[in-house]
């Protein structure tokens, strides 16, 4: 454990220690940032209302589009020359979100994610490769300042040349990999590719986060590279990489309570919804300077629980998020995130890790096609062996998730591969 202080405190405490730093922030964001007072004022509420954490639900929520109605800087609680770094979040449409860090803000992100890569193994002797993009996008400098803090030797190599990165990792002798999960399928395949085997390079442990990944995505990577992979979780509006992470017991992601307050809120009625219960992740941050963000709406889906950890560790677990509420498929009424699909077709084992879904309308009926890369053997095969296939995943899909997808078996390494978040949905119904 990197601070076990702060990672396994007793929770009576950790409760105290959060009431005390969610009055001063919002003491803060009252006073200093017209949008939070005018925001408070209109469900008549102030800060000294908060009595208890139990309040926190009074509060309104802050969502993406506030960041972008006050772009680039209206939400920020400090003057332009006490922030020492801006990231941002390219986001899909639109304007861009703009967050800043003060030093301050800095030294806290880099020890969350000491936290983080200490979870994941890192140690001083580790060389840790980060395969996660620099620059504005928070993975790569987020990962960096705390592998650095951790003493780790790094390796500060970011996207893109897959097979100079192979080369790298195999002379450097890295130990810990940090990318999306589908950056490192995209590595696995370019060792192959290279008349490599795992075993030739040092790797021992990943930490892969950015995007959604199933738990059978992650046997596939942890037995193709021979590591354990560690699920990591953040969101630049809050810090970055760095909000949660998981330890060796992997039963869920420990979210840094010092530092932010998790809830789960029905997403369609906003109301709070019990311990245990699925729904949407909302955070609040009580001791960032920058950009302190009051009940943020991530559109996370996934599920909270407060018991202690085999670890030791006291803070909160979530689950791994299961999708985004606005990725949230609605194929025929039918709910639907892609790690779903992931999930049935890598439990099914006879394809290769990489699909792709294409929904489409026709008429008034909503289609949905799902793309999968089979091996070649496989597609060299005659075409009653891929048909039987199709079938047998379509069967599959229809029976877990209640809809009908037509399958398309495609050609190895016809979908695009990422270096970053990779696109798993096409959606071409103009909704
Ligand atoms: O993706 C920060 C990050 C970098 C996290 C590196 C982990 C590793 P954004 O670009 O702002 O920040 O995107 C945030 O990505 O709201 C989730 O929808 C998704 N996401 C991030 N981590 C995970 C994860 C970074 N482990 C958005 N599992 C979030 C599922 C994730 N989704």
């Amino acid at each position: 454990m990197w601070n076990p202080k702060y990672e396994a405190m007793e929770r009576d405490k950790l409760e105290k220690l959060q009431f005390l730093r969610l009055k001063q922030t919002l003491e803060k964001v009252y006073q200093l940032v017209p949008f939070y007072g005018e925001a408070f004022k209109k469900v008549g509420i102030e800060p000294g209302d908060i009595r208890s954490l139990d309040d926190l639900n009074k509060l309104p929520f802050t969502i993406k589009d506030d960041l972008r109605d006050n772009y680039p800087y209206g939400l920020f609680t400090v003057d332009l020359n006490e922030v020492v770094r801006i990231h941002s979040s390219s986001g899909t449409t639109g304007i861009p979100t703009v967050v800043g860090y003060t030093r301050s803000d800095l030294e806290l992100w880099a020890e969350l994610m000491a936290r983080t890569l200490a979870a994941g193994g890192a140690t001083s002797d580790s060389v840790v490769h980060i395969a996660y993009g620099y620059g504005l996008f928070t993975g790569g400098l987020g990962v960096h300042y705390g592998a650095e803090k951790v003493g780790a030797t790094v390796v500060p190599i970011s996207g893109g040349q897959t097979r100079r990165q192979v080369k790298m990792m195999k002379d450097l002798g890295t130990t810990l990999l940090a990318c999306t999960p589908s950056y490192a399928l995209f590595i696995v395949e370019t060792i192959e590719e290279m008349g490599l085997s795992p075993e030739e390079l040092q790797l021992k442990t990943g930490v892969f986060g950015a995007e959604p990944w199933s738990e059978n995505m992650r046997q596939v990577i942890e037995d193709k590279l021979k590591i354990k992979a560690f699920d990591i979780y953040g969101l630049s509006e809050i810090i970055g990489p760095g909000v949660s992470y998981e330890c060796p017991a992997k039963a869920g992601l420990h979210l840094n309570e010092d530092h932010f307050i998790p809830e789960i809120i029905d997403p369609v009625s906003g109301r709070v919804l019990p311990e245990g219960t699925t729904g949407e992740l909302v955070i609040t941050t009580i001791s960032k300077e920058a950009l302190p963000m009051i009940r943020y709406r991530t559109r996370d889906i996934t599920t909270l629980t407060r018991n202690k950890c085999s670890c030791g560790r006291t803070h909160a677990r979530m689950a791994k998020v299961s999708g985004r509420s606005d990725d949230m498929l609605i194929i025929r009424g039918v709910n639907v995130f892609p790690s779903q699909v992931e999930s049935i077709l890598l439990e099914m084992g006879e394809t290769a890790p990489h699909y792709q879904l294409i929904v489409d309308r026709v008429g008034s009926l909503d289609m949905l096609q799902v793309l999968v890369e089979v091996s070649d053997e496989l597609f060299s095969d005659h075409v009653r062996g891929l048909e039987k296939l199709e079938k047998k995943i379509r069967l599959e899909i229809d029976n877990t998730l209640g809809i009908s997808a037509d399958i398309k078996l495609v050609e190895p390494k016809t979908i695009p591969r990422s270096e970053g978040k990779a696109q798993r949905v096409i959606d071409r119904r103009n909704l």
